[in-house]
């Protein structure tokens, strides 16, 4: 793509020469700042340059029913004051062939800039090496411009500066880098991901390993996006973690992360974990940046919110950080994410939204997500904790059942529910769609709701069956599995007759009907 003057476009965007794209001015609303589908964006970096916070981020081009990281490209988020909600983007700044002569074209991961000893800008950016005999060929190379905006040139012709073969043989995934250079000149990177994170010191050149690689500990949950940062003389690690589990206070269920932080008084620790700064977002992935600017802090973290978003799918957030210096280290307060502002939502007959979700038995601990089931969202390709399943590998349950309780008693005359399926109909092993199943309503015992339609089993659409109304306080959806194979569900409404305003989520979870 080439560069083009300055000239207006529809919907309020100005486009300005930049970059290897076309780079344009958005006028944003609130988060995510690129919300409309045309442009994802994920993994941001931010960095201050002069006047300018840049927050540097791959792009997310996975069509919706793909689960991958299909990623070529790091694009460029720009700002002089992120409360004017005037921002510059400038797209395809840099391919990961275009700047390494050694690399794939795919996979433009997680990447930092950062402004080295020399004043100039070093882009360490995890790329997959094209020849090598090492079982996982992700690698980190070290580009350097004279401004984030590049152009970039390879600041290490002879290869990447980590690999599973280089400075030394490791066995990890190396992507995820994040560097920091320190009040004395002394340059600091760590890496890692799926719950290995490495440490190690480079000389002032920001690409000479000094080694060795040093295993980083003590970072309760650690998963991967490692984010170095230094204040008040106090080293700052934010990572995505995910210990999982229904106390945990990073996430309940496995495929989700929170952004979670450590503190140590030296680079290389040892650390010391502090708590949860962002809960889990709606991707499965998180990946945060946090950087000073003009004197406030920032977060830039990633999101599944923006139009079509999803895991793959996902778009760059910022909100403040805020510190609390009444304790010593300073802690980092829990980050409030802010969305723009959204339509009011049109009336709708569902009110399950209204209701606790509850199912026997109980979930495969950490695995799937009860709390998908109201929660209005069905994928094209969903994840687990975008489902119920009653799947637990072996032994699953014959007649499993999920269930509606709402505070007090709402009038019903239809459902319409989603199945999942990775098996086809009959399968004995799997998530395969029920061999049957029926609803019932709580009237002082389970009685089954009267002139049912159809009970449909596809999991291709939703599945709706009317019925006469009644009135009561629990909605179940009894499943007789195919053969062996658990049910999945990942959404499932109850229909009033009228359609009405959107139902309010529950403050607490309302009571079982079948329990005195
Ligand atoms: O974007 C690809 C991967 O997803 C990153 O390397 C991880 O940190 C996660 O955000």
């Amino acid at each position: 793509m080439k560069s083009v003057g300055p000239r207006v476009i529809s919907m309020g965007l100005l486009l300005v020469a930049g970059g290897t794209g076309v780079a344009q001015t958005v006028r944003i609303a609130g988060n995510p700042i690129l919300s409309d589908g045309r442009y994802y964006s994920a993994d941001p970096a931010p960095v201050v340059d002069g006047d300018t916070l840049y927050i540097l981020a791959g792009r997310d081009e996975a069509p919706e029913a793909v689960n991958d990281f299909i990623m070529k490209e790091w694009q460029l988020l720009s700002t002089r004051d992120p409360a004017s909600r005037v921002w510059r983007h400038d797209p395809a700044v840099v391919r990961p062939n275009g700047v390494f002569a050694w690399a794939e074209p795919d996979r433009a991961y997680a990447g930092q800039i950062v402004k080295g000893v020399d004043g100039r800008f070093y882009f360490y950016a995890p790329v997959q090496e094209r020849n090598s005999d090492a079982k996982d060929r992700f690698a980190i190379g070290v580009a350097v411009a004279e401004s984030p905006r590049g152009p970039w040139k390879d600041a290490h012709p002879a290869g990447p500066i980590i690999s599973q073969r280089v400075p030394e043989r490791n066995d990890i995934q190396n992507i995820d880098p994040t560097v920091l250079v320190d009040d004395d000149g002394r340059v600091f990177i760590y890496w890692g991901t799926f719950g290995r994170l490495r440490g190690m010191e480079l000389a002032a050149d920001m690409v000479s390993a000094k080694g060795p690689e040093q295993v980083i500990e003590g970072l309760t949950g650690f998963f991967e996006a490692p984010w170095i940062m230094k204040r008040k003389g106090i080293y700052y690690m934010l990572y995505a973690g995910n210990n999982a589990g229904p106390d945990s206070p990073c996430t309940p269920a496995l495929y989700h992360a929170c952004q979670a932080y450590g503190t140590a008084t030296s680079p290389l620790g040892p650390w010391t974990y502090r708590g949860v700064v962002l809960k889990p977002v709606s991707s499965t992935t998180s990946h945060a940046g946090a950087v000073a600017f003009k004197g406030q802090w920032y977060i830039t973290y990633h999101t599944a919110d923006a139009k079509g978003g999803g895991h793959f799918r996902r778009s760059v957030a910022i909100d403040r950080l805020e510190w609390d210096d009444s304790v010593t280290p300073a802690a980092i307060r829990p980050v409030l994410p802010t969305v723009a502002p959204r339509p009011a939502p049109t009336p709708s007959r569902n009110v399950a939204p209204a209701a606790t979700p509850a199912a026997g038995p109980d979930l495969l601990p950490t695995r799937f997500w009860l709390k998908s089931l109201n929660d209005g969202i069905i994928r094209a390709a969903p994840l687990p904790p975008d489902m119920w399943s009653s799947w637990r590998g072996k032994d699953n349950p014959a007649t499993p059942w999920i269930e509606y309780r709402w505070p007090t008693p709402v009038t019903l005359n239809g459902s319409r529910i989603r199945f999942f399926a990775d098996q086809p109909a009959g399968a004995g092993e799997g998530v395969a769609p029920p061999a049957s199943w029926r609803l019932e309503y709580w009237d002082g015992g389970w009685k089954p709701v009267p002139g049912a339609s159809a009970y449909g089993t596809s999991a291709d659409a939703l599945q709706t069956v009317d019925f006469a109304r009644v009135t009561t306080r629990c909605l179940r959806a009894r499943f007789v599995a195919s053969k062996g194979a658990g049910v999945g569900v990942q959404e499932w409404e109850a229909l009033a007759p009228h359609a009405s305003g959107p139902p309010a989520a529950p403050k607490r979870a309302a009571p079982a009907c079948d329990r005195p």
